[in-house]
């Protein structure tokens, strides 16, 4: 395996290395008796910018056929800072024919959400359902061949646009055998999984590589063991994994459970980061969805959240009503407890930036909010810099959480209700994130039009800092 960039948790030292520096600093947090630092930043008004002020991203399954919904895209442009696509990257859409890609729907999805600030979730790159015809009729070698080839070619196309990959999905089996789901990928062999991660990693080394399944949220059950256990036996072989991606589709059958803390944190404290991917919940119960976020907040690797829908009406188990929004596109009680949960959270341990960052040979792009290992490094505390006066509104910047490998800035405008601020964030920083405003780029992707949307006169956002520390410069604050 070669080494991978695994965003802030990159270190020449290796993996080994970096579990010491982890253990180390951890133990220096208890020793001191230090908490995590509190986030310096407003409690949001929405699900992505509560989300991103605490290092954590809140997101959302979307469907390319409803982007020319005003309503659905009112509702994903304000809320979510991570989109999913709900079916537009699976095998059967992207490689219809063999050899023969197909991504219009996907890009689509992609380029919505990233001409908005919003970064993508790839789903999924291999699983036993919905695949093409072609593939569905074949085994054996040439199987394995076709599979490998896919995620390479999926995972090369959008290399730098997605920042996290479901490498592979629902691997397991239902039931108390703990053990693989039949399927004609599993019929290739038992090392199938690692080997379409090894692929996935060769072929995009930035994204994070997730194994996704349902059914895996109780500690207790032999499914969750099953994929602990394939978790940790590759943590321990170097098979290059990130992240795991636990679906969390809540039902009468399969509900939520209060051991749901337990596997988060058992997972993450393996070495990878654990996000809620297609978090539904029947009836929508104010107090689970509470429950499921307090849950997640409670596990500094938890990096995020997405709920599988907008609107009732766009879930795939839309009589069970589901999810935070009806079918109208107004906030259910379900929405207002998360959105508290979020605000009333932890923010990911912060750390001080990197005194050198190992070279990239990979353009700059949006990473997901990552955990980092916890330091007692302060926030910054540089003075608050504001642009010179005209336009008719006053911007000032200020500096808010930083983490190994990003930063959070918060502009407050005043002098105007309606205004545009022009910010500049220094190559090779990409800005990942935005909250509280409407933002649009010039062609280098350096220079953010931020716009007022509504929600008040204090924005946000991450930037990447890419090796580079230089504090985002106001140039203009323009009254409209
Ligand atoms: O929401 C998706 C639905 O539109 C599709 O018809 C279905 C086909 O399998 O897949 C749904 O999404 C699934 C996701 O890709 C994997 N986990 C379970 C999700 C719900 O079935």
């Amino acid at each position: 395996m070669t080494e991978r960039c695994h965003g802030d948790t990159r270190s020449p030292a290796g993996p080994r290395a970096r579990t010491a520096i982890v253990l180390a600093a951890a133990a220096l947090l208890a020793a001191t008796g230090a908490a995590f630092l509190p986030s310096t930043a407003s409690a949001g008004t929405t699900l992505g910018a509560s989300a991103a002020e605490k290092g954590r991203y809140f997101g959302t399954a979307v469907a390319a056929s409803r982007l020319s919904d005003n309503a659905y895209t009112t509702i994903l442009n304000r809320e979510f800072n991570m989109v999913t696509a709900e079916n537009e990257m699976k095998m059967n859409a992207t490689e219809p024919q063999q050899g023969r890609f197909s991504y219009g729907a996907a890009e689509q999805i992609v380029n919505h959400a990233r001409s908005r600030g919003m970064s993508v979730r790839g789903h999924t790159l291999a699983w036993h359902s919905q695949q093409p015809g072609w593939m569905e009729s074949m085994s054996g070698s040439a199987l394995r061949q076709a599979m490998l080839n896919h995620v390479t070619q999926v995972a090369t196309h959008f290399r730098g646009q997605v920042v996290a990959w479901d490498v592979v999905n629902e691997a397991f089996a239902d039931g108390s055998s703990g053990g693989r789901r039949d399927s004609n990928l599993q019929r290739t062999g038992n090392d199938w999984i690692e080997a379409a991660f090894r692929a996935a990693d060769a072929a995009d080394p930035n994204a994070k590589l997730c194994y996704n399944d349902y059914n895996t949220d109780n500690w207790t059950h032999a499914k969750t063991q099953g994929v602990y256990n394939m978790v940790r036996d590759f943590k321990a072989r170097g098979v290059p994994i990130d992240c795991v991606g636990f679906q969390s589709h809540f039902n009468n059958n399969s509900p939520y459970v209060s051991n749901y803390r337990t596997t988060l944190s058992s997972f993450a404290a393996l070495g990878v980061d654990v996000q809620i991917t297609e978090l539904d919940i029947q009836g929508a119960p104010a107090n689970t969805y509470r429950s499921v976020v307090e849950d997640c907040m409670a596990v500094p690797r938890c990096n995020g959240i997405t709920v599988w829908g907008i609107r009732d009406s766009d879930s795939w188990l839309a009589s069970q009503t589901p999810l935070l929004f009806n079918s109208n596109g107004s906030k259910k009680p379900a929405y207002d407890a998360v959105l508290a949960a979020l605000n009333n959270g932890a923010a990911v341990p912060t750390t001080a930036p990197p005194t050198s960052v190992p070279p990239t040979s990979v353009p700059p792009t949006s990473t997901p909010p990552t955990s980092a290992p916890p330091t007692t490094a302060p926030p910054t505390t540089a003075p608050p810099t504001t642009p010179p006066p005209g336009g008719g509104c006053t911007a000032t910047l200020q500096d808010s959480t930083r983490w190994g490998d990003r930063f959070n800035s918060q502009v407050t405008v005043s002098g105007a209700s309606s205004w545009s601020v022009v910010v500049a964030v220094t190559p090779p920083q990409k800005v990942s994130a935005t909250w509280n405003g409407s933002p649009t780029w010039d062609s280098s992707g350096n220079v953010m039009t931020m716009r007022s949307n509504g929600s008040g006169n204090v924005f946000g956002f991450t930037t990447m800092a890419n090796g580079n520390w230089t504090r985002p410069q106001v140039l203009s604050c323009t009254a409209s």
